[in-house]
């Protein structure tokens, strides 16, 4: 930890002071991203009991961490997009006033890291020396964000290096406080590039490269500097001549996302290789070439434990085998880690609230939202690219969602505005499991619903915009894995057989095979999908691809409610669109029966 590289920058240097006069630490340490700072972070948490150390046999220099039990998930109801007017941050954000908050949070953050210490974490989202990276510095009253930090962004002196004296980083400010509901705000000033965070030791809430830099105040940036951030993986498809095709990819949260950025393509594919680029968030921007290039701005991986196997991800298994600080899971005896979906249970675990826990028990011995964050660096099949300082260069981006019914397995845009109407209108199903109310359609546009930094309607005017700007457009593509036949059963295999989808997507990126026209896109012959080796049955296959003249008027009619509510910035050509398209479905589909 060194203090000089810091003084080098008069702005940076008068912006810790301000804010360690406001929250009053007892000491500022300022972090440098080296190994020795690391080993003494975790030597002092699991002094203090933040963390625990796992048995270095099975998970060799990893650690566990049980949050506060009211603090395990993001907080939307609580996090803020503080424009000047309400009409900016848009009806899919809540909104206070810049002033309010500002007074609001300055009277929580008055003195409250006495008797603690300020970390001043400075750190780059993107490739170092990137044009498209971002440099962050956040200041944290905890080490355990300090830590993870390290894992999911490029953090310490490099940083510093690449900001240099530029003025030009976001503030983030993040206190623990005293972990309490009532006192706990997540406060985006997209203006001033600053975020402030408190009363949460949560991830999504205090990792403030993520969700709150690299989604809300980056797609705020994005639009005023003409580029995209959005929630979606990036991965690239390596043919057996060597060809990469890399593919940008949305879905809302529980739509298997890290499992498709590490897709292992079946037996069927000898020879093709799925790179990961990104399992989360990608920044893209008009090249030279005129295409559309992507990074990933992150550096690990912050994902969904529960579920996470051999069979569901055995990419994301191999990842987490070590150098990983899992937040929330079960502990075995051994002192290695166990959650729900991993396999059999052990005859004893300590919970994730550090309670001792059976098979019998009633509760679950992970909590649903657990996270591992591990260094992308462990993926074996991470891209050669991903530290590229240029990107990658996307040719095919694919919307998805979990629907029962209506949506087909893939199509193709007819053009951009298409393809952002079908972003625009995606969404997924709520499942029994969750809410007792089947079929009810939750739209995410884009994925985006709750990271969106601004007005969802001029969001979606910035994406249409973008037309303009990228001469050779990637391809845009709908998905859903998640269509269920009589019975309710899934009509496709989905997991690694997705890569017979992600083929069909490839071929028509490069105008290598020909499409049907429907009315809602171009479609596949069942022939163009490749189903050797595939125990589907050919009416199955059919029924997965099936477009319903009713199932699809009910959906049009709900994507006109849908726009309503997000109200009168979106642009008019997204209605246009719809109209466009009821009126072929009504024409050239025949009637269901
Ligand atoms: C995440 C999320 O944690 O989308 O990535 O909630
Ligand atoms: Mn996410």
């Amino acid at each position: 930890m060194n203090d000089t590289a810091a003084t080098k920058n008069p702005t940076l240097r008068a912006w810790v002071d301000a804010m360690a006069s406001m929250c009053k630490p007892d000491r500022v340490v300022w972090c440098d991203g080296s190994e020795a700072e690391r080993r003494s972070l975790l030597d002092s948490c699991v002094r203090e009991g933040t963390l625990e150390r796992l048995n270095p046999e099975l998970r060799p220099d990893s650690y566990l961490h049980r949050s506060n039990p009211n603090d395990v998930a993001r907080v939307e109801h609580l996090t803020f997009i503080c424009t000047p007017t309400r009409e900016e941050a848009g009806p899919n954000n809540h909104w206070m006033a810049p002033a309010d908050a500002i007074a609001k949070l300055s009277a929580l953050y008055d003195g409250a890291m006495r008797g603690r210490t300020m970390y001043v974490v400075p750190y780059v989202m993107g490739p170092l020396g990137s044009p498209l990276s971002k440099i962050g510095v956040e200041l944290t009253d905890s080490a355990y964000v300090v830590l993870n930090m390290r894992i999911m962004t490029r953090m310490g002196t490099a940083a510093l290096d690449m900001l240099g004296q530029s003025d030009d980083f976001n503030r983030g400010l993040h206190s623990t406080l005293d972990c309490n509901p009532e006192r706990r705000f997540i406060c985006h000033f997209p203006q001033t590039n600053t975020i402030w965070s408190v009363g949460s030791g949560y991830g999504g809430n205090v990792l403030l490269g993520k969700k709150c830099l690299a989604l809300r105040i980056g797609s705020y940036l994005g639009r005023k500097e003409g580029w995209l951030a959005e929630h979606m993986l990036i991965l690239g498809v390596e043919s057996p001549d060597g060809q990469t095709t890399y593919v940008a990819a949305a879905f809302p949260s529980a739509c298997g996302k890290t499992n498709f950025a590490m897709l292992i393509p079946p037996k069927r594919f000898d020879g093709w290789k799925v790179w990961t680029v990104g399992d989360d968030i990608a920044w893209m921007r008009v090249g030279d070439d005129g295409r559309l290039w992507a990074i990933n701005p992150e550096a690990g991986y912050f994902g969904v434990a529960p579920g996470t196997s051999l069979q569901s991800n055995p990419r994301a298994m191999q990842t987490i085998e070590r150098d990983t600080i899992f937040t929330n899971v079960a502990r075995t005896d051994e002192g290695d880690i166990w959650w729900e979906g991993m396999g059999a249970p052990p005859p004893h675990l300590i919970d994730w609230q550090g309670r001792d826990w059976t098979p019998e028990s009633k509760e679950k011995a992970a909590h649903p939202n657990a996270r591992f964050t591990a260094p992308m660096a462990n993926n074996r099949a991470l891209s050669p690219f991903a530290e590229d300082p240029r990107g990658v260069p996307i040719s095919a981006i694919v919307f998805g969602g979990r629907r029962a019914t209506t949506v087909p397995l893939i199509v193709q845009s007819f053009n951009w505005t298409h393809g952002v109407y079908m972003g625009a209108t995606m969404g997924s199903e709520t499942t029994a499991a969750a809410t007792g109310q089947v079929g009810i359609v939750r739209r995410d546009p884009m994925a985006m619903l709750p990271f969106c930094g601004y007005d969802m309607g001029s969001y979606f005017g910035h994406w249409l915009d973008m037309a303009a700007r990228i001469p050779s457009p990637p391809k845009i593509f709908m998905v859903n894995w998640f269509r269920k036949g009589e019975g309710g059963k899934w009509l496709w295999p989905g997991y690694t057989e997705n890569m017979r989808v992600l083929k069909w997507i490839i071929d028509r990126a490069h105008g290598r095979i020909s499409a049907v026209e429907t009315p809602i896109g171009w479609a596949p012959r069942e022939s163009d999908i490749d189903l050797a080796g595939l125990n589907i049955e050919a009416a199955d296959f059919a029924e997965s691809m099936r477009i319903d003249r009713d199932e699809w008027k009910a959906e049009l009619q709900d994507h006109a409610g849908h726009f309503e509510k997000l109200g009168a910035g979106v642009p008019p050509e997204l209605e246009l669109q719809r109209r466009l398209l009821l009126a072929r479905v009504e024409r050239d589909l025949s009637a269901s029966g």
